[in-house]
C-alpha cells in the first residue's frame, strides 16, 4: 500500500497540529496475523541467542515482552522497515535522507504496567528539541485502547522544546491513543509518551516500533554489527545508507 499525495498532505498536517497520525488499512487482518505469529517465533529466537526479552530498567515487570534485532531475526521485519508507506510519511516528516535508529517490539501482555514517560527525540538527542528530528511508525498489530495497554501520549507536548516546558506531574495529562489492528501510527519523536497498562485478562498487546531519525543523529542499533551478512546483503544501497551499513555515512561519497 502506498499513500496518495493528499493522505500524505493529511498526515503532514496531523503530525504537526496533533504530533501524531494513523493510517488504518496499511496491514489486512491475515497479513496482522501472521506478523503476530512471525513475532512470536522471532521472540524465541532471540531468546535462544541468549538475549533478554525483559529489561528491569525499562518496565515495571516482565509482562512486557522486548524483541530487539527484529530486521536480523526475520526477513518480514525488514520489509515492514522499508514499507512504501512508512517510508513516505518519514521522508516526508524528516527529508530524503533519513536513517532508521532502531525496530523493536514491545508485547504488552496482560498484567503489564507503564514504563517512565519519555520522548524518544530527548533520548537521541540534547534540547532544545525546536525541530522534528526523530519519528516512531508504529505497526498495530492488534486494536489499540486503552485496556490493552495502547501507548499513553500528552497531547500538545511535541511543542515542548525543553525540560523546563515539562509540566510538574505529567501522569493526569496521559491519554491513550486508539487505532485499529493493521493500522500505521506516526508518533513525531518529541511527543511525551509511555506504555500503557494491560488490564485486559487474556489479550496480548504486540506492537512494533520503527524509529527513525534525521542522518546527523547517530543510531539506537548498530545495524553493522546486528545484522549478520546474508540479511546485510538484501537490502538496496538506499537502505543500506538508512541503516548505516556502508563505510560512507555523513561524508559524501564522490561520484567514481
Ligand atoms: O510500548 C509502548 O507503548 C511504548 C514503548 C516505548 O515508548 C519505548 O519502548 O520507548
Amino acid at each position: 500500500m502506498t499513500l496518495a499525495e493528499s493522505q500524505l498532505n493529511d498526515v503532514a498536517a496531523d503530525l504537526d497540529r496533533h504530533g501524531y497520525a494513523v493510517v488504518p488499512n496499511v496491514l489486512s487482518q491475515a497479513e496482522v496475523g501472521e506478523a503476530v505469529e512471525r513475532l512470536w517465533a522471532a521472540n524465541e529466537e532471540n531468546q535462544r541467542r541468549g538475549n533478554p526479552a525483559h529489561l528491569p530498567n525499562v518496565d515495571p515487570n516482565e509482562c512486557n515482552v522486548r524483541v530487539f534485532n527484529l530486521v536480523d531475526l526475520d526477513p518480514l521485519f525488514g520489509d515492514l522497515l522499508q514499507h512504501p508507506a512508512a517510508d513516505a510519511i518519514v521522508a516526508r516528516c524528516l527529508g530524503p535522507d533519513y536513517v532508521v535508529s532502531n525496530f523493536t517490539a514491545n508485547i504488552a501482555r496482560p498484567g503489564s504496567g507503564s514504563m517512565v514517560i519519555h520522548s524518544d527525540q530527548a533520548t537521541v538527542v540534547p534540547e532544545p528539541w525546536s525541530n522534528p528530528w526523530a519519528i516512531n511508525i508504529i505497526w498495530c498489530l492488534c486494536d489499540l485502547r486503552a485496556e490493552n495497554g495502547a501507548t499513553r501520549y500528552i497531547p500538545g507536548s511535541h511543542r515542548w522544546s525543553t525540560k523546563a516546558d515539562l509540566p510538574d506531574d505529567l501522569e493526569p495529562l496521559l491519554v491513550p491513543f486508539e487505532a485499529p489492528a493493521g493500522s500505521i501510527l506516526a508518533m513525531e519523536g518529541r511527543v511525551w509518551h509511555t506504555s500503557g497498562a494491560n488490564v485486559t485478562k487474556d489479550e496480548d498487546r504486540p506492537l512494533l516500533f520503527g524509529y527513525y531519525t534525521s542522518p546527523f543523529l547517530r543510531s539506537q542499533w548498530n545495524f553493522s554489527a546486528a545484522l549478520r551478512p546474508g540479511v546485510q546483503e538484501r537490502f538496496s544501497p538506499v537502505m543500506r545508507h538508512r541503516l548505516g551499513l556502508d563505510s560512507w555515512l555523513n561524508l559524501r561519497k564522490p561520484r567514481g
